[in-house]
């Protein structure tokens, strides 16, 4: 029973938890935003396509803007992701202008395209532009990965510097990939979320902190958001 003070104390908090957990009557929520960048004609499309509707198209729609699909996942028994994958339009002509759509993000891929090598070269301004707009909530870089994408028609042309580049600055991994192959393309969504997971201050918490939690305070409803990591 609650207190007069709306207040709970640690342990009824931990009591509430257990009965929850042991009644299996509450599965965490978590929303992750991953944002795929790069030159126009890489293949960001066709590579959020592939993961979210196991589908490819050899017609190249250039993408206005920015759009976005979900693909949910049973993380495990007591957590189910919704990743937010983001399809950043590539062309010059928008310039830096849909870095708007960067916000929130918690990870990124930057793709360029083997049988181009000039989009290796604008690997490096995505990733500062980057860099540049978001960090993480503790105010680390957020995650980063390079896909090498068409594998399915070149592998040779892989840019020699690529490892070096990767640990230079910071990049998580690289991989070949191939949107219409599907090569790698479930690694690398997995490689993300499992990056912004670990870094996520939301999971790492449990329902418990070390304070008394105050339901006036609207503490209970921030499920995600503003929640004190332990
Ligand atoms: N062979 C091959 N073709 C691909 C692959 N990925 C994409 N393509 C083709 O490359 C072209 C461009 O792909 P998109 O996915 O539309 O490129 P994008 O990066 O979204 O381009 P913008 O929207 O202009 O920024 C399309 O014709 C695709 O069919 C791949 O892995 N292999
Ligand atoms: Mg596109």
């Amino acid at each position: 029973m609650m207190n007069m003070n709306n207040v709970f104390t640690r342990g009824e908090l931990i009591k509430i938890q257990e009965t929850i957990k042991n009644n299996k009557l509450y599965k965490q929520e978590l929303n992750f935003k991953i944002i795929v960048i790069g030159d126009y004609g890489v293949g960001k499309t066709s590579i959020i396509r592939r993961y979210t509707e196991g589908e490819f198209s050899t017609d190249y729609r250039i993408t206005i803007g920015a759009d976005f699909a979900i693909k949910t996942i049973e993380w495990d028994e007591g957590t189910r992701i919704n990743l937010h994958v983001w399809d950043i339009a590539g062309h010059e002509r928008f310039g830096s202008l849909l870095s708007v759509f960067f916000r929130h993000a918690v990870a990124a891929a930057i793709v360029f395209d083997l049988t181009r090598p000039d989009t290796f070269k604008s690997v490096d301004k995505w990733l500062i532009d980057l860099r540049r707009k978001i960090q993480a909530p503790d105010g680390q870089a957020i995650p980063v990965v390079i896909l090498a994408n068409k594998g399915d028609i070149i592998v040779k042309t892989v840019p020699q510097e690529i490892d070096e580049y990767c640990k230079l600055n910071n990049i998580l991994a690289w991989y070949i990939t191939s949107a219409k192959n599907n090569m790698n393309i479930d690694e690398v969504m997995i490689r993300l979320t499992n990056a912004a997971v670990k870094n996520h201050y939301g999971l790492q918490c449990s329902l418990i902190t070390e304070e008394p939690i105050r339901l006036s305070d609207n503490t209970l409803n921030n499920t995600q958001e503003g929640r004190k990591c332990c």
